[in-house]
């Protein structure tokens, strides 16, 4: 929802909201499958929105990039062959990208338009998108992954909230599907929202991931442009604990950590610490 000045995110059924000071109202199209629209504003930085919905900021995009595609690299210990679900914006391919030992990285985004539209506006998240190991296909995820078995190493699940066509990308099935695509030592890893407001229910979220997986911890990271800050995001294994960090790559991280602008090993190993209501609400 926009006014003349502001964008206000509206969540918890109309009763919160993000907002920001627009500067510059960049883009605006309605897609195939939703409304995409770039705004440029004071205190986040250029900000992509679906349907109204922050996705990607200046200001914090490194943070969600960061932890979901270095945290499970480091903890498993041969990355041939990752899938990126969604996350057409392109930066958590890019944060693969910069492992040289990952053979190839396949990135299934149903709305080719926000590839299109993060390549003009956010070149510094799909910069990786060209690497020649990246295979880019614009179709659902849900049906892809289905056609895949015993493939990869790891799948980030990057959607958008349990809503509309994102909906299937939060159930059992779905992640019964994905363990079945993963080899099998695999780690799926997928965005589950804000436990404060809890407004999609994680418990049932983290039920599904454990109908799947014999091994599910959950990890927090501040998202600022997301409702409530306070973000999880979750870890399903069939066989890695999330806190056995591969030894071997621990001097390369040592240098690439350098260069990141929030993943360290420190965090990685303090992100799965929980306060008790988000224990408590996933059932951990
Ligand atoms: N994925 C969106 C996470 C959920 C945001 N929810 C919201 N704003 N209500 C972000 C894509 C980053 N690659």
């Amino acid at each position: 929802m926009t006014d003349q000045q502001w964008f206000y995110e509206r969540s918890f059924r109309g009763s919160l909201a993000f907002g920001a000071k627009i500067k510059k109202v960049l883009h605006e199209e309605q897609s195939q499958f939703q409304n995409i629209k770039v705004i440029d504003t004071e205190p986040v930085g250029k900000l992509l929105l679906l349907d109204d919905k922050t996705m990607v900021a200046d200001i914090d995009e490194f943070v969600y990039h960061e932890v979901t595609a270095h945290i499970p690299y480091m903890v498993h210990p041969k990355v041939r062959n990752v899938l990126v679900i969604g996350g057409g914006d392109g930066g958590v391919v890019r944060e693969f990208t910069k492992h040289s030992d990952i053979e190839t990285i396949d990135l299934v985004e149903i709305d080719e338009r926000v590839i299109e539209v993060s390549r003009q506006f956010f070149p510094e998240c799909t910069q990786g998108l060209d690497d020649p190991r990246v295979n880019i296909q614009p179709t659902d995820g849900i049906e892809f992954i289905k056609s895949k078995k015993n493939q990869y190493d790891i799948i980030v699940v990057d959607s958008t909230d349990p809503e509309d066509f994102a909906e299937g990308l939060f159930t059992k099935d779905f992640y019964s599907a994905v363990n079945s695509a993963l080899k099998d030592d695999g780690i799926m890893i997928n965005q589950t929202e804000n436990p404060f407001y809890d407004e999609f229910g994680i418990r049932k979220i983290y039920d599904n991931m454990r109908e799947a997986f014999p091994i599910v911890r959950s990890y927090h990271a501040p998202m600022l442009i997301y409702p409530g800050v306070y973000w999880t995001f979750g870890f399903s294994s069939k066989k890695y604990q999330p806190l056995e960090i591969i030894a071997d790559k621990i001097p390369a991280m040592k240098k690439l950590e350098k260069t990141l602008k929030w993943y360290n090993l420190d965090w990685h190993r303090g992100a799965f610490a929980l306060g008790n209501l988000h224990k408590n609400l996933i059932g951990e």
